[in-house]
């Protein structure tokens, strides 16, 4: 048995489209209206997985949801011609592309069940976002369905807002071990939501049976999140023995960092300074928002945006992290520009799963064949571009259904349909 990370993918869905539906997300935002390009995304989201492929990561990705949600605009006495346009672009979003806020994920080391546990994120601060649960919910019992390796719950209950990973790290000597895992919720964000609940946390940390001694909850900086760091994987990674973070990502940080050190003393924290790089550098670059994974060969690489080669203060302070003799070794920019213009990174369109591969369904593992395979699909199915008002065209909505049944089909996965 091969206990290892593997990365599960969101592919970018046919719905893909900018609707401005994020308030506190600021690339939502700014790019409210914008016309999309649903193919070149799904795309960008494929050559990523084929990066880590090749740098030697086991992947692997999780199907589109069904969009528009005609279900949840039947239980709103609605439908797509006649719903507001911001209920129309909620049932539309391709949201469930950034896995991060998929699910928690606390490996079987780290639980008293000896099974990795997956609680899947009730995200629910915002509408479009809100109803992704059970879609997501049917998948990971799928994918995850062996009883003798894998627990999976259902959703947090209301009221309490739970977005997944993407408040969620661990540390830990290395993946096969037993970790510390960091719950990062918000109290306030300023303007903005404050989406991750310290009570949903503190209910995943229960049901997924960790030890409390080692166990942290952590609050996220009031400033960060008013910044638009809607999520803590904005400002702060983790991998193995390394924290890397802002020097601003929590309210408290040097009680932060003090408690990871009582608990974890072997733990490296690489802190960005923000007279080095500001919140809103960190946030416009997506710096953080990296993938920090350990490669076979026992180097750490970051496997960040453009966006982050495209910013001189980023950029310049990378360099000299990596002249230096820190625990990260490599860069790896990838293209993922067109989710980057709703706030979604490369960590973002991931979720981690520590576990043995061979104990997966194997539909949802990667290679490079599969993946040519799904980017046919998608290079056949999935429309080259879509504007808002397109939204409420029938044509537009039967493309979609179409090119999500086709992937599924071509990937064996037509229960999911
Ligand atoms: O929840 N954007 C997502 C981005 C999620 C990023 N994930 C992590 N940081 N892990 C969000 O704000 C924008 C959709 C729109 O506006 O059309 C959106 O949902």
């Amino acid at each position: 048995m091969t206990i290892t990370e593997i990365n599960f993918d969101g592919i970018i869905g046919p719905s893909h489209n900018y609707a401005g539906l994020s308030p506190g997300n600021i690339a939502s935002a700014n790019n409210a209206g914008a016309v999309s390009a649903p193919r070149a995304a799904a795309l960008q989201g494929i050559e990523k997985m084929r990066v880590n492929l090749r740098l030697g990561l086991v992947q692997g990705f999780f199907m589109p949801l069904d969009r528009p949600n005609m279900a949840w605009l039947t239980g709103l006495a609605t439908d797509i011609a006649s719903a507001p346009p911001h209920i129309r672009a909620a049932a539309f979003s391709a949201s469930a592309m950034w896995a991060a806020n998929a699910a928690t994920v606390s490996p079987a080391t780290d639980c008293n069940s000896g099974l990795c546990h997956l609680s899947p994120a009730n995200l629910l601060t915002m509408a479009h976002r809100s109803h992704e649960w059970p879609g997501t919910l049917a998948q990971l019992k799928l994918a995850f369905a062996d009883p003798q390796h894998f627990a999976v719950h259902s959703a947090v209950p209301p009221p309490y807002g739970d977005e997944g990973a993407a408040n969620h790290m661990r540390l830990c000597a290395s993946h096969a071990e037993a970790g510390l895992e960091i719950f990062v919720y918000g109290k306030s964000g300023g303007p903005y939501p404050a989406r991750q609940h310290i009570e949903a946390s503190k209910a995943i940390a229960r049901r997924h049976g960790l030890d409390p001694a080692r166990t942290l909850f952590v609050q996220q900086s009031e400033i960060a999140i008013a910044a638009g760091a809607f999520h803590n994987d904005v400002v702060a990674v983790a991998n193995e023995r390394v924290l890397f973070t802002h020097e601003q990502a929590f309210e408290n940080p040097q009680e932060a960092y003090a408690q990871i050190k009582a608990l974890m003393p072997e733990a490296e924290i690489v802190i960005v300074p923000a007279n080095r790089i500001s919140l809103a550098d960190a946030v416009q670059s997506y710096l953080f928002n990296a993938q920090l994974v350990t490669l076979p060969s026992g180097e750490m690489a970051l496997i960040l945006p453009l966006e982050a080669k495209e910013n001189i203060h980023v950029w310049s302070w990378l360099q000299e992290m990596i002249a230096g003799n820190g625990p990260i070794r490599r860069l790896v920019p990838v293209d993922v520009r067109e989710s980057m213009a709703n706030g979604g990174g490369p960590a973002c369109l991931r979720l981690r799963v520590v576990a043995d591969p061979a104990a997966v369904d194997p539909r949802f593992i990667a290679d490079e064949p599969k993946l040519d395979i799904i980017a046919a699909v998608i290079g056949q199915y999935w429309p080259e571009s879509i504007a808002p008002d397109q939204l409420a065209d029938p044509a537009l909505v039967a493309q979609v259904k179409a090119a999500r049944a086709a992937l599924l089909n071509a990937c064996g996965l037509d229960e999911l349909a």
